[in-house]
C-alpha cells in the first residue's frame, strides 16, 4: 500500500483508534510511538502487517468490478487509495450518502459556471447541483479550518430570476482564492467525475474527514432561493456536515454570524436580533453627540431594492428607538426584485428610484437586492437629481475618523483603498484635501479587504456602494483604553467614546447596507451636514459605464489594478489615443467578474465627452476582442 501521505498531527488525531485487531500503518505507529503503546494497543508481527497491506494494496488497486456505471458506490474504494483504513470507512459510507443524494441533484452535463467576482451567479434553473456541491465543499472547508463556515444564496443586484452563491470564511470574509478554484472544480465535474473531485480536494488539502464540520446557511428574498438552499443543506448532510439555517437574512447578516460563532461571540451574539442589538445600542450612543438634531434632520427615505434588506429594516426598526424615522419603499410588498430600483439601477443609470416618493433636498438611500451595497441619492430644488456613491461616502467617513483622531490624539494610520471605478476627483480631494493614503486594489471587496488590512483603520469601498471600515486589532485596542481612562480632558473622552461606538456601529466583516446607513446618518447628525453639504465636498467627473458583448471575454487581461489592459495586443495603445482627445479624461476596460461581457469606463470633463469616449473604446473593444451582435451604438 503505498504510503505516500504525510500524517498532520491533527489528522492523526482523527484517526488514533486502532484499526481492526489492532493494526496501525508504520508511518502511523512510529509517529504516535510511545503515546499509544501507553494506551495498551497490540500492534501485529511485521510480517502480517505486510500481507495485510499487501492485500489491500491489491483490492484498491483492482480496477472497479465490471459492470459498474460511473454512480455506482462500489467504484468508491478505488477513489481512495493512500487513506487510512478506518478513515477510508468513514469516507466510504459518507461518499455512498454523496453519490446517492448527488444523483438527486443532477449536473446539466457540459454546463460550466465560474467562481467570479462575488461567487457564482446564472439563472437560478441551472444551480441545483452546484448549491449541493458547494454544500459538500464548505463542510470540507469547515472540516479544514475548524470553524464555521457561511453559505449565502443569493445573486445579489441581478434580476430576479437569477441566483448565486458566495461562501464565506471564519472571520466573515470572502472565502480564500485556492478554494474559488475548488468551487469551481467541484462546479464543473461531469455527474461521474464529482467522488473523484472530492477525493482531489481532501488529498490536496489533506483535510482530516473525522473532523466535525459546521455550516451556516442563509438566503435571499428570490423565489428559487428556498430550494436552492435546501440543496445546500442536502450537501452537507450528505458529508456529515452539522448545519444551521438562518432562512431570510441579508450577505452581510450571514458573515457577522460567522464571524460570532467563530470568536466565541466576542464579535456579538450569533442571532438576528444580537447583529440589531449591537449596531442600534451603538448607533444610540453615537447620535447622543448630536443633541440639536431635529424630526426632519432624522428622516431618512430608503429604497429597499424589493429584496431581504427592506423586510430586515423593518424587523430592526424598533431597536432605534425613534432615533432614525425611515420612511419605506419598493419593500417587495408589490414591486419585482431589483426592477428599476436599488442601488445598482440608481448608479449604473444615474437616476433615482422608481416606485419611491422624494421631496426635493430630501435625503434618500438605496440598498441592492442582498444589501451589502448602499448609495444615497437627492433631488434638488430644480429637480435634479444627485448622486452620492460609495466614493463619497467613503470620504464622509474618513472625514470623520480623521477628525475624532485628531481630537482623541491617537496617532493611527488611516488610509482609503478604492478601485479602478473611484471617481477621479474623490481621489484627488482624499489625497491633497485631506490627505489621507489612497490604494487603488482589482474590482471585488475581497480585494479591496485584503488591502484594507495593512492599516490601523482602512476605509474600502467600491463607487457602486459595497465597502466598509476595517480596523486593526492594535487599533481598537488603542481606542478602547482610551475610552477608559479616566485622566484624559473631556474633548479626548468625548472623541474616544465616539470611535468606540463607531467600531460598534461597523460590520466589518463586509460591506453592509444597513451598518454603514447607520453610521453615515449618525456622521450626518453628529456634523450637523446636509446630504447637500455632504455632496459639496467635491465634484465627480462626468463619467459612463458600458458593457460590451465578445465571444470570450477572458481575451482580456489586465494589470495595474486593472487600469490597464495588456491583451488584446492594440487595445491599451487605442485606448490611449482615444483618451487625449478629450480633456481630464481616463478610461479602461476589464471583463467583469460577475456577467459575460466586458465593461467599459470613461470619464471626463463633461458628459458629452464621458458618453462619447466610452463609445469609441467600446467600438474598438468591439474590434479587437472579438466583439458578438451589432457593432455598439453611440449615446446620442
Ligand atoms: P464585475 O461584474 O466583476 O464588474 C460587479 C461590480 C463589482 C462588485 C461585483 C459583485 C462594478 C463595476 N462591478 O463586478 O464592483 O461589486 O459586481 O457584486 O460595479
Ligand atoms: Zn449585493
Amino acid at each position: 500500500m503505498p504510503l505516500q501521505m504525510l500524517w498532520s498531527s491533527s489528522q492523526i488525531e482523527g484517526i488514533c483508534a486502532p484499526l481492526p485487531g489492532g493494526v496501525a500503518n508504520t508511518a502511523q505507529s512510529k509517529m504516535l510511538g510511545k503515546r499509544k503503546r501507553q494506551k495498551g494497543i497490540s500492534f501485529f508481527s511485521p510480517c502480517r502487517l505486510f500481507i495485510y497491506l499487501a492485500n489491500l494494496y491489491v483490492y484498491l488497486d483492482s480496477p472497479p468490478p465490471e459492470g459498474t456505471g460511473p454512480d455506482d458506490t462500489r467504484r468508491i474504494p478505488h477513489l481512495l487509495k493512500g487513506s487510512h483504513y478506518r478513515l477510508k470507512q468513514t469516507i466510504m459510507s459518507q461518499f455512498k450518502e454523496v453519490s446517492k443524494q448527488s444523483s438527486l441533484h443532477p449536473k446539466p452535463a457540459g454546463l460550466v459556471l465560474q467562481y467570479g467576482t462575488a461567487g457564482f451567479r446564472t439563472n437560478a434553473k441551472k444551480l441545483d447541483h452546484l448549491m449541493f456541491r458547494m454544500g459538500l465543499l464548505a463542510t470540507l472547508r469547515s472540516k479544514k479550518t475548524k470553524a464555521t463556515i457561511g453559505v449565502m444564496v443569493t445573486a445579489s443586484h441581478n434580476p430576479e430570476e437569477d441566483n448565486g452563491l458566495k461562501l464565506v470564511d471564519p472571520m466573515g470574509e470572502m472565502v480564500t482564492p485556492t478554494w474559488e478554484v475548488y468551487a469551481t472544480q467541484l462546479a464543473n465535474a461531469e455527474q461521474e467525475d464529482l467522488l473523484a473531485a472530492l477525493q482531489d480536494i481532501i488529498e490536496k488539502e489533506a483535510i482530516n474527514m473525522s473532523q466535525e464540520a459546521n455550516v451556516f446557511v442563509g438566503k435571499d428574498t428570490r423565489s428559487s432561493s428556498a430550494s436552492l438552499s435546501q440543496a445546500v443543506l442536502d450537501g452537507v448532510s450528505a458529508l456529515g456536515g452539522h448545519s444551521k439555517d438562518y432562512g431570510l437574512v441579508t450577505t452581510p447578516q450571514l458573515h457577522y454570524m460567522v464571524c460570532c460563532q467563530n470568536t466565541q461571540c466576542k464579535y456579538g451574539e450569533a442571532t438576528v436580533e444580537g447583529y440589531y442589538k449591537k449596531l442600534c445600542q451603538a448607533f444610540i450612543q453615537l447620535t447622543k453627540n448630536a443633541s440639536n438634531c431635529t424630526d426632519d434632520q432624522k428622516h431618512l427615505t430608503v429604497d429597499g431594492a424589493n429584496g431581504i434588506g427592506a423586510l430586515k429594516l423593518r424587523e430592526m426598526e424598533s431597536h432605534l428607538k425613534g432615533e432614525l424615522h425611515i420612511s419605506l419603499f419598493n419593500d417587495g410588498s408589490k414591486g419585482k426584485l431589483n426592477h428599476q430600483c436599488g442601488a445598482d439601477f440608481v448608479k449604473v443609470q444615474q437616476k433615482p428610484p422608481t416606485g419611491i416618493k422624494m421631496n426635493p433636498g430630501e435625503r434618500c438611500c438605496s440598498f441592492d437586492g442582498d444589501a451589502d451595497r448602499i448609495v444615497y441619492h437627492y433631488a434638488d430644488s430644480e429637480g435634479q437629481f444627485h448622486l452620492l456613491d460609495g466614493d463619497k461616502i467613503a470620504t464622509l467617513i474618513s472625514i470623520f475618523l480623521k477628525e475624532l483622531l485628531a481630537q482623541a490624539g491617537l496617532d493611527l494610520e488611516i488610509a482609503v483603498v478604492q478601485t479602478a471605478y473611484a471617481n477621479g476627483s474623490s481621489t484627488n480631494y482624499l489625497e491633497d484635501t485631506l490627505k489621507v493614503i489612497v490604494r487603488c486594489s482589482k474590482t471585488g471587496v475581497k480585494h479591496l479587504h485584503h488591502a484594507a488590512q495593512e492599516f490601523d483603520i482602512g476605509v474600502y469601498f467600491e463607487s457602486n456602494g459595497h465597502g466598509t471600515v476595517l480596523f486593526s486589532k492594535a487599533a481598537e485596542e488603542k481606542i478602547q483604553q482610551l475610552a477608559e481612562n479616566s485622566t484624559i480632558n473631556d474633548e479626548r473622552k468625548r472623541a474616544a467614546l465616539l470611535l468606540q461606538n463607531t467600531v460598534n456601529v461597523i460590520n466589518q466583516t463586509v460591506g453592509d447596507a444597513i451598518s454603514d446607513m447607520l453610521l453615515i446618518e449618525a456622521i450626518l447628525a453628529i456634523k450637523g451636514m446636509t446630504i447637500q453639504q455632504w455632496d459639496a465636498l467635491y465634484s465627480d467627473l462626468p463619467n459612463r459605464q458600458l458593457k460590451v458583448k465578445v465571444s470570450d471575454r477572458r481575451m482580456i487581461d489586465t494589470t495595474d489594478a486593472e487600469r490597464r489592459a495588456v491583451s488584446p495586443a492594440g487595445l491599451q495603445e487605442a485606448i490611449n489615443t482615444l483618451v487625449k482627445n478629450y480633456r481630464e479624461a481616463r478610461s479602461f476596460v476589464r471583463p467583469s467578474g460577475t456577467e459575460d461581457l466586458v465593461r467599459v469606463y470613461a470619464e471626463a470633463e463633461t458628459q458629452e465627452s464621458a458618453d462619447a469616449l466610452a463609445h469609441d473604446v467600446s467600438l474598438v473593444v468591439y474590434r479587437l476582442a472579438g466583439g458578438v451582435g451589432g457593432e455598439p451604438k453611440p449615446l446620442h
